[in-house]
């Protein structure tokens, strides 16, 4: 197989954890300590393309119209340096990356913006992977991103090597009328990425090994609440891993958390609102952003409400989003 001659695109969704991904047991490979599950999101995406060239001296990247310095591209690089060794090339390449979703701010864009990276790269060196095996190979770049090639609610079973660890679908065009409202209440980059927080947890958190059990146990649950449509397990579940994963950095040496003060607010208002009769339960990940799962019906009412307290401008509605795509 060859290069393509024309820069070939991709466009991936990124996705929120239901049951979250927070540990490895393999760094180089990227292995997570448990199984993950969650649901891609149609309003956050990451559209890429690749293009690799003989007459290239060096990998060029370009991110939201800014060329990236070598230090910046780092991981870009490295992640192309593993296509190229799986297609037996050695031309450099030229990668153009928009994101429609607010940098590392807790929206998962190294999801969208990994799974994007696998499917443009590697069609553009030749190869023409499944979705199986590109979802392998976006956890390469980032563990989330193993996640984001496939729509609608999405596992990723944890493994125990390359060959094993991968996402496969649960529910990629669910029928039940899902919604997450997404709070943006800072787009500032975080302070401690999720690759530092996560490993801390390892290393120093007391309750790691209680996670390991809990996060498996919910997994199970989370993955009967979508076979049952069973909106208020799905939701109670996630809250209570949310948490169990917030509990970890809280517990960690030394301690951290990505709690914001209009985070705990947003949560509080989640639980009154829930209190009120309204279905609605919150989710947050490595970052102060607060997602709200809710029937499909609620969440324009429910986007008001938070409008009123943050903004008009701080709160999206997404539903469920597609699988990645790739131009020919
Ligand atoms: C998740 N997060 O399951 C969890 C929940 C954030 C909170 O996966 O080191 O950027 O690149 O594998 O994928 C964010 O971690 O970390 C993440 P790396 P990644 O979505």
């Amino acid at each position: 197989m060859a290069i393509t001659d024309h820069p070939i695109t991709a466009k991936a969704h990124t996705n929120i954890a239901l049951v979250k991904y927070w540990g490895k047991l393999d760094e180089q490979l990227i292995i997570p300590q448990n199984d993950s599950l969650s649901i891609t999101l149609d309003e956050f995406y990451t559209q890429t393309a690749v293009q690799f060239d003989p007459n290239l001296a060096a990998d060029e990247v370009v991110f939201d119209d800014q060329i990236l310095s070598t230090t910046d591209s780092h991981r870009v690089r490295t992640f192309l340096d593993q296509v190229r060794a799986l297609a037996h090339i050695d031309y450099r390449a030229k990668v153009t990356t928009q994101n429609f979703v607010p940098t590392a701010a807790g929206l998962a864009s190294s999801a969208s913006g990994f799974a994007a990276l696998a499917g443009a790269a590697s069609r553009a060196a030749g190869l023409n992977l499944n979705r199986r095996d590109l979802s392998r190979l976006a956890r390469r770049g980032s563990g989330s991103a193993t996640r984001s090639i496939f729509g609608g609610f999405v596992a990723w079973q944890q493994g125990h090597d390359d060959a094993t660890s991968y996402a496969y679908p649960i529910d990629e065009q669910p029928t039940w009328d899902i919604a997450v409202v997404a709070l943006v209440l800072t787009a500032k980059q975080k302070k401690i990425s999720s690759r530092v927080g996560m490993k801390r947890a390892v290393e120093t958190s007391p309750f790691y090994p209680a996670w390991v059990t809990a996060s498996q146990a919910d997994f199970k649950t989370m993955k009967t609440a979508i076979e049952t449509q069973n909106f208020d397990l799905l939701g109670h579940t996630s809250e209570q891993n949310a948490m169990r994963m917030h509990a970890l950095t809280l517990s960690s040496d030394p301690t951290f958390t990505y709690f914001n003060a209009d985070s705990l607010k947003a949560m509080k208002m989640v639980t009154d609102l829930r209190l009120r009769g309204i279905p609605c339960y919150f989710t947050m990940d490595a970052g102060p952003n607060v997602k709200i799962i809710c029937h499909g019906n609620d969440a324009k009412h429910i986007a008001q409400h938070f409008q009123t307290a943050f903004g008009q401008d701080h709160v999206l509605v997404t539903r469920p989003g597609a699988g990645i795509s790739i131009s020919d």
